[in-house]
């Protein structure tokens, strides 16, 4: 759980931030900005006026309620089924990328890894000559990449929505990689696999083993996909794919496979693997295509949730101050609205320097509302933006005001 003063120091820290955009922030005329409103087809949509807590004390923190009271930080389960789940509440302005050993896990390393023998990444396939990538042609070319986010496509609410997390990455473009050994094909895919043995069985089956996916080349270069041996400025360790793992900057999870072993030039008309046949609803897409080519890029639609509700007060006004993230799809979004309960929507600005691929804090301030248990929703105004995710309410969260 944070503290409240992480969140003044937070708080204060948004005067550097120049534009403005935050709400909470002393004296920010919010109603003399121009929003982008033309776009909201719900006419009649004005921005909140801004509430500053600059004389306001915090008094308490208001948790989430309905989401099952996952640990967060600590690594439970083996193998397929093993979790753990990133407390994002924490997230400040600043520091939003998650610290190596908070980082979520979906999967922990195969027991069946043998890392006694020196690794190598075979390059074979559609080529004229196959070749092995060695350690150190991997982190002689690595460079400090992102911050980019990770979100497991089964994320939920009742783990906290804490399947997602966001680092730096040491890591090289894997075009960039290929670039002097090309496909003798020049429409050929990239196949990517990683290591995914292990002696227990997902309980249930609810996981298969086998961990790889087909990529475009335009696919690669247009997220700029790169292979990771590097973490926040360590090694990679080993419960996120060290020695070296796949990293897609803006799709979800599943498609950054880890502990890689090989990359394989197909043909075109390949067909899908069973990793991309389970994913294939997560990743919404229409039914479980047969070929690769067929599967829409894994993106990560534009989304935004709220990660902190705290109660503050000034004399005898009792204020909420919601703070939430946005992340995901390929434009940033300058503004959002929010519905409280049953309450009209409420427009206010956000940071219009976000990116899709790396977190980006918001916050809104209201008067709290009588006691009760109030639904948090999101949406983003400008209707042009995709948000399948948003629109289904997956990341709606619940407070109660006692
Ligand atoms: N080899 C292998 N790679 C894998 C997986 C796996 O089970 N095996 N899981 C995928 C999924 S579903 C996700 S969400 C991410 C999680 O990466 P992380 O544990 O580093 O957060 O790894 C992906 N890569
Ligand atoms: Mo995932």
């Amino acid at each position: 759980m944070h503290q409240a003063p992480g969140r003044r120091r937070f708080l204060s820290s948004c005067a550097s931030l120049g534009a403005g955009w935050f709400s909470g922030c002393d004296a920010v005329p919010i109603e003399g900005n121009e929003p982008p409103l033309d776009a909201s087809p719900d006419a009649g949509i004005r921005p909140a006026p801004a509430i500053s807590l600059a004389k306001a004390s915090f008094i308490r923190n208001i948790p989430f309620v309905g989401e099952g009271d996952p640990e967060f930080g600590v690594l439970f389960n083996q193998g397929l089924d093993a979790r753990k789940y990133t407390d994002l509440s924490t997230l400040e302005s600043g520091t939003l990328d998650t610290p190596t050993d908070e980082f979520y896990v979906r999967t922990a390393t195969p027991d069946q890894l043998d890392r006694s023998l020196p690794w190598s990444v075979r390059i074979h396939g559609l080529v004229e000559r196959e070749r092995s990538l060695t350690l150190d042609d991997l982190t002689a070319a690595t460079r400090t990449l992102g911050p980019y986010l990770l979100e497991c496509s089964g994320n939920s609410r009742q783990a906290g929505f804490g399947l997602m997390s966001q680092a730096r990455w040491g890591g090289i473009p894997l075009l960039e990689l290929l670039n002097d050994m090309p496909s003798t094909d020049p429409n050929a895919r990239l196949l990517v696999t990683g290591f995914d043995s292990h002696s227990q069985a997902s309980v249930g089956n609810r996981s298969q083993a086998g961990a790889s996916w087909i990529f475009s080349q335009e696919q690669l270069a247009k997220t700029g996909a790169f292979l990771a041996t590097g973490m926040n400025g360590s090694q990679l360790p080993s419960d996120h794919g060290a020695p070296v793992r796949l990293f897609v900057p803006g799709w979800y999870g599943c498609c950054s496979i880890k502990w890689v072993t090989e990359i394989e030039w197909v043909a075109d008309d390949a067909p899908a693997t069973s990793q991309m046949q389970e994913f294939a609803a997560r990743t919404h897409q229409d039914g479980v295509p047969e070929l690769a080519r067929q599967f829409a890029p894994a993106e990560m639609d534009t989304a935004a949730m709220p990660i902190a509700v705290e109660l503050w007060r000034i004399d005898d006004r009792e204020l909420l101050r919601i703070v939430g993230i946005t992340w995901g799809g390929n434009h940033a979004v300058a503004a959002l609205e929010i519905r409280v309960g049953d309450s009209p929507w409420q427009l206010f600005d956000c940071d219009p320097s976000s990116a899709g691929p790396s977190f980006s804090l918001w916050e809104f301030v209201l008067d709290s509302p009588d006691p009760g248990t109030y639904a948090l929703v999101l949406r983003v105004p400008d209707r042009s933006v995709r948000t399948r995710r948003l629109d289904s309410e997956f990341y709606l969260r619940e407070i109660k005001i006692t």
